[in-house]
């Protein structure tokens, strides 16, 4: 008898938006609520490719652009067997960053288009929702001081930023804005009943493929 399916849910923002708290807390109160639901997060730096990428993030070592671009893409895929199969038991997967923060932050960088960056994820199991927490980056800043990984300034988070935002435009993909400067819980709630919907939504339709 074939059951339902989880949903796939993504959060994205900039840095310092309140991605993984919101994962943490979204995925307690499904489970709280009796819906069967699991975290994961881009990049996953528990396997081999994984621990390449998080090396070059904490400037341990270098990659060529192009190259980690593709590691990062790699990383999602050799999950997908996983995600897939946790979607088929009921399991619905809130992830914390996916494919779109891997086009938004490499084209960021010189020399790329955001076309070839999102070559690599076409095809990927395309989430049924994708929030994306806005914040301004003067309320950002308010929040602290950025990390020591790469990436972490002000002036290349105002390069992803503007990389979101057109990848935000493409209405293939479901995207709902939530403002992040609101209060932790009311955001939470947000995020919630936009998750809800999307679990219903899920139940009754196939998993699609991303940017195909
Ligand atoms: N990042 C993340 C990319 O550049 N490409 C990707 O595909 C993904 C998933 O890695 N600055 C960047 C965004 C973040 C960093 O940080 C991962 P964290 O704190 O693990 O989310």
């Amino acid at each position: 008898m074939a059951s339902k399916r989880g949903a796939l849910i993504v959060l994205e923002g900039v840095d310092r938006a309140g991605k993984t708290t919101q994962c943490k807390k979204l995925v307690e109160a499904l489970q709280q609520s009796g819906r069967p639901a699991e975290m994961m997060r881009f990049p996953d730096r528990t396997t081999t490719i994984g621990q390449l990428i998080s090396s070059y993030l904490e400037k341990k070592s270098d990659l060529e652009d192009h190259t980690v671009h593709l590691l990062f893409s790699a990383n999602r895929w050799e999950l997908v067997p996983l995600m897939k199969k946790k979607l088929e038991q009921g399991i619905t997967l809130v992830v914390d960053r996916y494919a779109f923060s891997g086009a938004a932050f490499t084209s960021a960088k010189p020399g790329f288009c955001l076309d070839w960056c999102m070559k690599p994820d076409v095809g990927l199991p395309k989430p049924d929702l994708v929030m994306f927490l806005q914040l301004n980056p003067a309320e950002a800043a308010l929040r602290g001081q950025f990390g020591i990984e790469r990436y972490e300034t002000s002036a290349f988070q105002k390069l992803v930023q503007q990389k979101f935002q057109l990848l935000m435009k493409d209405p293939s993909v479901n995207w709902k804005v939530i403002d992040a400067s609101q209060n932790i819980e009311d955001v939470h709630d947000n995020i919630k009943s936009h998750s809800l919907k999307a679990i219903n939504t899920a139940e009754r339709t196939p998993l699609g493929e991303l940017w195909k």
